[in-house]
């Protein structure tokens, strides 16, 4: 395993954020951010007081008055040409990713490729904000609904996908006429400030101040500042169920809006006519790739008595092979646990496993940590459950797997639903009214429901999000860019006369 020095990871991640317009010379700060490849040092920036949120945001209530005027097709040309230096400088931003967060390169990319993709979903956006026009009950009037921009929005987002889930919201609520404070994960600021620096390039090139997107950096606190602020109209928020449990009220309590992605525990139910090959290699990526820390990822196998062993052994004799090392080094598929709290959180789950009944089928060690000691590199884990013990009901952010046994579908179903957690999920069948009954009405309580792909992994197209502790909010395509504007019902009345609605007499 080759890994870089500090010195080598520092200007490595200089250049980087350099290509990108981040000039770190300057920079420098008490707060150093390690890199999960090595647990070395890659950063050291200052975080933000809260007198800065306070800052960030009236600046970008400022810039919200001019912006949430600019025609919509006009936002989206800036996006358009965002979503440009995005191509231009994806390998600049992913050697970022994998340098703060530790994803391997193919992750990495495919994570700015996120973002690109989000870029042109939202310029053609831009031209279709579109509203109803409804038939009214009087004579001479027409109703119809208009959707303006809403307001500053507050972003929160997490260290496993440091840059992409900014960027669907961003690019959304831009052509939504709002403006962005992101407060992004304090794991992952060199991501943040190069992503911010192209979008910036992108709006002042264009005639604008700039002001449209605000970086506030820091932990939870500044996160807090941001949530409490009354001048940021929506907060979404990406991360764990026991931050969205805070943040939800405490916008609530200030009728703001929120838009909540939290935790998931994403099953597999696997039927006895499913292709195995394909099966295999769709669970072994959703559950080992990105070393098992997205929201995504499959937690949970819920595999027929007829096809469980089977099932079992050939995802155990995939991940045997898969290569574990540093995300730098091509041919790695699984990279770092991003810290050591990750590490610990993998080995309780594994000892609280197997305590309640739990067999360990394949991986369960820390490896490589002569190497590197300092970073955490684990094996992908499967465990055999007997049944789904408090740990499975858990969200493990990390690669660890439980595979469980069903005789017939329905308790299948009622296994997949029996978590708190309501994010992603999918069934491997051939059998064509297995996958339908799994996404009726009476099937999956996810907001994610696949079929034959695993969990994780999903297009920028779809509305993502998640029910129950998953926070009920939906990201990036469909109709979700309406939680990023505000509707206005119109009624409008050309008969001349005064009709009331219900029939209502008022005469005066
Ligand atoms: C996340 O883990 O927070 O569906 C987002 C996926 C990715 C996004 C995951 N497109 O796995």
């Amino acid at each position: 395993m080759s890994l870089p020095s500090e010195s080598d990871l520092s200007s490595r991640a200089a250049a980087a954020a350099a290509a990108c317009g981040v000039d770190l010379s300057a920079a420098g700060g008490a707060q150093v951010g390690r890199s999960p490849v090595n647990g070395l040092p890659v950063s050291s920036l200052a975080w933000s007081t809260p007198a800065d949120v306070d800052a960030a945001v009236a600046r970008s209530a400022a810039a919200y008055d001019a912006w949430r005027l600019v025609p919509a097709p006009v936002r989206g040309a800036v996006v358009r040409r965002f979503g440009e230096l995005l191509r231009e400088h994806l390998d600049d931003l992913a050697t970022l990713v994998t340098l703060e967060v530790g994803k391997i390169g193919s992750e990495a990319r495919g994570e700015v490729q996120e973002m690109v993709d989000i870029c042109d979903y939202a310029v053609g956006l831009s031209r279709q904000l579109f509203g109803r026009t409804m038939t009214s009950e009087r004579p001479g009037h027409r109703l119809m609904e208009t959707w303006h921009p809403l307001g500053v929005v507050g972003v929160i987002s997490a260290f496993n996908f440091p840059v992409a889930v900014w960027s669907w919201n961003t690019a959304i609520a831009l052509v939504c006429g709002d403006t962005v404070v992101w407060k992004p994960s304090e794991q992952a600021p060199l991501c943040a400030l190069a992503s911010a620096a192209l979008l910036r390039r992108a709006l002042v090139d264009a005639g604008f101040s700039g002001d449209e997107s605000q970086v506030v950096l820091g932990d939870a606190a500044v996160g807090m500042a941001l949530v409490d602020s009354p001048a940021v109209a929506l907060v979404s928020a990406t991360g764990s169920t026991r931050m969205g449990r805070e943040v939800g009220p405490r916008v609530a309590a200030r009728f703001g809006r929120s838009l909540l992605e939290l935790g998931g525990n994403n099953a597999a139910i696997v039927g006895p006519s499913a292709d195995l090959d394909l099966t295999t290699r769709g669970i072994v990526f959703s559950a080992a790739g990105t070393a098992g820390q997205r929201c995504t990822s499959m937690r949970r196998v819920i595999a027929h008595s007829s096809v469980v062993d089977a099932v079992t052994d050939r995802v155990a004799a995939a991940y045997e092979k898969l290569p574990i090392g540093s995300p730098l080094d091509d041919g790695t598929l699984v990279g770092p646990l991003v810290n050591e709290r990750a590490f610990a959180s993998y080995s309780t789950s594994i000892s609280a496993a197997t305590t309640s009944g739990g067999s360990l089928v394949v991986g369960g060690s820390r490896v490589l940590d002569a190497d590197a000691r300092d970073a955490y590199y684990v094996q992908p884990t499967v465990v055999r459950m007997p049944a789904q013990s408090d740990v499975v009901h858990t969200e493990t952010f990390a690669p660890l797997l439980y595979v469980l046994a069903y005789d017939d579908l329905d308790e299948a179903i009622a296994l997949n639903n029996a978590v708190p957690q309501g994010l992603s999920s999918s069934i491997f069948t051939q059998d064509q009214a297995e996958a339908e009954l799994f996404m009726s009405a009476g099937g999956s309580d996810c907001g994610i429901v696949n079929v034959n792909i695993g969990t994780s992994g999903a297009e920028i197209g779809g509305a993502f999000g998640g029910e129950k502790e998953t926070g009920g909010g939906r990201e990036s395509g469909s109709d979700a860019w309406r939680a990023y504007m505000r509707r206005a019902t119109n009624t409008i009345n050309y008969s001349g006369d005064l009709p009331l609605a219900q029939g209502v007499t008022f005469d005066v």
